[in-house]
């Protein structure tokens, strides 16, 4: 199949599937176009089946706001026609999802049908979507898509609670290469981080306000009292500063380390014992996902779709969102001893099996059948 692919080319959880997504297809034979405004992070390197087009917004002085959702359809018109592609799939529907429709209806004038499938990723929805600036537009949208999907069971409700959806959703859950993050630790850099052997904790996220980093800071706060450890931040966004400033307040700045944006995930969470994700709301959690897939246990809030990945007591724990004493205690469990956190460990990589890529590329594969 020739196939258009259009997401957020940043770090996000949406474009990190989108482009994981791509490239697994691409492996499988299919032809994979992707249309952002920047070379998606994950994809490195050079891979046939792979192309990419940039989407490029002129400016002109008249324009505060340069119109990107009308640059990204005229883009799509030209890549679906001068490729053949058979199918476009858009990840995150604001504005990918209007764009689409645009350029459905461009190519139709012309004779030309593309099916156009919409993949809901969280924000999209719960947070920005469903404000009245944008609500009317993603609702029509989503409707105007020729088949829908959910990365969780939870994003479907909140989706079908929050807009006037009048077809059926299917949820496609994340999914994770879990080949790819079974990693063994790189010593030395272990050694770095945590030289007297303490236990590494970690957060990765696009510290948002929705990620509630304070409360990452004061559960290691807690830990640290009480076991020696270490705490690594990854990635970057509005509210580092907050952790950082509280991190000063409840000394424990020399026990952190932020890493900013890092490409090598896989690397840094096989040195790691525990990952915090203390969101106040989450559709999915890839970057938990991620971090069972390394045998990194995960605690974190019981919101959205988190309940879908966590497994009480197994893979990890979940506590209610800001309920910091409660995930100190549980943080704690898990690394008291290398016994305990052993088991949870291997239960959290086992766990994450259930979510391989494998599974999962298929069940694209099979919607896009029903429109060729
Ligand atoms: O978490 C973010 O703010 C990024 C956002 C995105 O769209 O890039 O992530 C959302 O999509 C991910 C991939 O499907 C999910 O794993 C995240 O849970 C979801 N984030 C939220 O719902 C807050």
């Amino acid at each position: 199949m020739k196939i258009g692919i259009v997401c957020y080319p940043t770090f996000g959880g949406s474009g990190v599937l989108a482009t994981e997504l791509g490239k697994a297809l691409a492996q499988k034979g299919h032809m994979v176009h992707f249309i952002t405004y920047q070379q998606p992070v994950r994809l490195n390197g050079f891979l046939p089946n792979i192309y990419y087009h940039e989407v490029q917004v002129p400016t002109y002085p008249l324009f505060d706001y340069p119109p990107y959702e009308t640059a990204l359809s005229s883009t799509m018109v030209d890549v679906i026609k001068n490729n053949q592609l058979d199918l476009l799939h858009v990840h995150y529907a604001i504005p990918h999802a209007s764009a689409a429709y645009m350029a459905k209806q461009i190519l139709k004038k012309e004779g030309k049908e593309i099916p156009v499938i919409t993949t809901l990723h969280g924000t999209d929805i719960t947070l920005v979507g469903k404000d009245k600036t944008y609500a009317p537009v993603v609702t029509f949208s989503i409707n105007e898509s020729d088949a829908i999907t959910a990365v969780s069971e939870n994003l479907k409700e909140e989706t079908n609670k929050n807009f006037k959806i009048e077809k059926p959703i299917e949820v496609i859950s994340n999914f994770v290469d879990v080949k790819r993050f079974s990693r063994k630790p790189i010593d030395a850099f272990k050694k770095v981080i945590a030289p007297k052997g303490e236990r590494i904790l970690l957060h990765a996220s696009n510290f948002r306000k929705v990620k509630r980093v304070q409360d990452v800071v004061k559960i290691f706060a807690g830990v640290n009292k009480q076991i020696p450890s270490k705490l690594l931040f990854v990635g970057d966004g509005p509210e580092r500063s907050t952790a950082e400033n509280l991190a000063r307040e409840l000394e424990v700045c020399d026990e952190i380390r932020f890493v900013g944006k890092q490409e090598q995930m896989e690397d840094i969470l096989a040195i790691a014992d525990l990952f915090l994700l203390t969101s106040e709301y989450e559709s999915f959690g890839l970057a938990a996902l991620e971090a069972m897939a390394a045998g990194v246990p995960v605690v974190s809030t019981n919101a959205g779709g988190l309940g879908e990945i966590n497994v009480q007591g197994k893979t990890g724990y979940m506590s209610d969102v800001g309920d910091v004493e409660d995930m100190t205690e549980k943080a704690i469990e898990i690394l008291k001893n290398d016994k305990n956190l052993k088991a949870f460990k291997e239960h959290a990589a086992s766990h994450a099996k259930k979510f391989d890529i494998h599974n999962i590329i298929p069940l694209y594969e099979k919607l896009y059948k029903k429109f060729l």
